[in-house]
């Protein structure tokens, strides 16, 4: 029997298709849900090849998608958020596990001009909408800062697990926008994916602690992959980095695994981060029945 979850407003039960942090063993489950939810035809705005190969390996890296000039002014405004949150408290802002410096800001779309008019970029919209299939919303926004020498890794995750288990997102029908603003190498602590990982959904062990957001977006330890799932992932499809200029963007599902090191180069890393969820696929009450995160971190206002 699968376990279910209650929707906050009336009884009617829901299914968890995906049910994570319950069991006491790890297990792999078959994703029950498309990839690219619309039938590709010449008017979409990705090539038939690129198209096939986000459906297959679950992600598609786009070139110089940005030109210099609009990467710059996005660039500058990052900078200054930075040093204005470095010694503002806000709840937006996550610091680094251990310090104090500045690791993320959320909600950039809602609380930045500049950072709304990026996430409603239609030359970016198209692509997400075409993949989602319908229209979309974004779920969270965050800017992400890797500076050179001290940036911390992301250990390896699927956002679906969480967006599913902590958020009440049901079903793998969300992707994310990694905009880069400085250039990525294979050394200052890019993303490392696995391809074709978002076909299979870890399930983690290990039960949420109450506000477990507040400990997890530092350095997350639940809702982490087991290392033999990882190890039979990574043998299956191995592991991709792809890597380029500032104004490219990474476009992922939301169950791809991925995860990055810690930048011990010269050279800082920080992007915009965009994720799009379906409107088709709005939040729930949290599979894992606690109270639901905020909302700078999961979207539920349908405005
Ligand atoms: O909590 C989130 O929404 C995102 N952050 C982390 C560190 N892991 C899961 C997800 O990507
Ligand atoms: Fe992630």
């Amino acid at each position: 029997m699968p376990r279910s979850a209650y929707t906050s407003s009336h009884t009617e039960e829901v299914i968890d298709h995906y049910p994570s942090r319950q069991a006491d063993r790890p297990q792999l489950l078959p994703r029950k849900d498309p990839v690219v939810y619309s039938q590709w035809s010449s008017a979409a705005p990705l090539a038939r090849e690129q198209s096939q190969f986000y459906a297959r390996n679950g992600y598609l890296f786009l070139e110089q998608f940005f030109g210099e000039e609009e990467i710059a002014a996005w660039r500058k405004e990052l900078n200054r958020l930075q040093e204005h949150y470095q010694h503002v408290p806000s709840d937006e802002v996550i610091r680094e596990p251990g310090g104090s410096e500045v690791r993320s800001i959320f909600a950039v779309h809602r609380n930045n001009d500049i950072f709304a008019q990026v996430a409603s970029h239609p030359r970016l919209k198209a692509i997400v909408d075409y993949v989602l299939g319908s229209q979309t919303y974004v779920h969270q926004s965050r800017i992400n800062y890797k500076p050179g020498f001290t940036g911390k890794e992301f250990y390896w995750h699927s956002d679906f697990e969480t967006w599913h288990v902590e958020d009440g997102m049901p079903s793998m029908r969300a992707l994310s926008c990694s905009i880069a603003l400085e250039d990525n190498y294979t050394f200052n602590g890019a993303l490392m994916v696995i391809p074709g990982s978002h076909q299979h959904f870890i399930a983690c062990v290990g039960q949420t602690p109450e506000d477990h957001y507040k400990d997890s977006l530092r350095r997350q330890e639940y809702g982490v992959p087991d290392q033999d799932s990882l190890t039979a992932l990574a043998k299956e499809h191995g592991i991709d980095m792809p890597v380029g200029k500032a104004g490219s963007v990474l476009l992922f599902d939301c169950n791809l695994m991925h995860g990055s090191a810690s930048n011990i180069s010269p050279y800082p890393r920080s992007n915009v981060f965009i994720v799009y969820n379906s409107v088709d696929n709005r939040l729930l009450t949290p599979y894992s029945g606690q109270k639901p995160r905020p909302e700078y971190i999961a979207t539920r206002d349908q405005t």
